[in-house]
């Protein structure tokens, strides 16, 4: 592939593991680039890599979070025009639940994925019950990092290690429950080896039930994606 294409340069940066595709060019000293199994690291980019093995043909594939969608972006490619939502150029958090629904009811042969970060996914979950009532429920998928970690790193490079984390961090909340809470499948990943089958299991929930699942990953709060320090607010 050609280097001077985005696509190129971002391949050019890939290392195919056995497990995992690292992408070079977000390795840092501090960790970024991996994802917390219990109390180790693995490394990482791993989500948008699974992500992407998971898509179906007819997947529409919906981001709406921080650094863990923009991750995913350099990974993820839909299988198909129109398979692709994402909060554009303004970059409004909040969108994914309201777009799944919509590319539901406008779509309805179609499989609906939503990857959110922890932070988006506390501003719109609620609609999940909408979508159910409305009969288009999805499969949410969460990088769980307890932080709005787009917010926290570009605090960090302006305002260091004392400041950095004000305002900016989030409980650990096991997102799989509230699905369960409106009746459908949830579950809590940890290890990334379970990434793939805790997805294959909600996909088919979602179709056997006819309601949303959520599957929630753990994923490092150290890995950040590189812009993020770059964002002209933060000059
Ligand atoms: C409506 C809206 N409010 C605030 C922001 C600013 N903002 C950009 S990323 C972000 C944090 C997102 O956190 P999360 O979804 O957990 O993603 P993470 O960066 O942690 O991966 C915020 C608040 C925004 N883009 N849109
Ligand atoms: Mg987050």
């Amino acid at each position: 592939m050609p280097r001077s294409t985005v696509d190129g340069r971002f391949w050019s940066k890939v290392v195919k593991g056995p497990h995992c595709w690292l992408w070079t060019a977000a390795m840092f000293r501090t960790g970024t680039g991996q994802f917390r199994v219990g109390h180790t690291m693995r490394q990482a980019h791993r989500v948008a890599w699974e992500l992407n093995e998971f898509l179906a043909d007819n997947t529409i594939y919906i981001g709406d979070g921080g650094d863990v969608v923009t991750i995913s972006a350099q990974a993820v490619r839909p299988r198909g025009p129109g398979q692709w939502m994402d909060p554009g150029a303004l970059g409004s958090l909040g969108v994914g639940t309201g777009f799944a629904i919509a590319a539901g009811l406008a779509n309805p042969t179609k499989e609906v994925l939503c990857y959110y970060g922890d932070g988006a996914f506390g501003m719109t979950a609620f609609d999940m019950e909408t979508a159910n009532r409305f009969g288009v429920p999805y499969l949410a998928v969460v990088g769980n990092n307890s932080a709005m970690n787009q917010i926290r790193y570009g605090q960090l490079a302006k305002y260091g290690e004392q400041r950095g984390s004000v305002g900016n961090l989030l409980g650990d909340v096991p997102f799989g429950k509230f699905a369960e809470m409106l009746g459908g499948y949830g579950e809590e990943v940890r290890d990334p080896a379970q990434i793939a089958p805790a997805l294959a299991r909600a996909r088919e929930s979602v179709r056997k039930l006819r309601r949303s699942a959520v599957v929630n990953i753990w994923v490092d709060p150290r890995e950040y994606a590189p812009g993020t320090k770059n964002q002209t607010m933060y000059k």
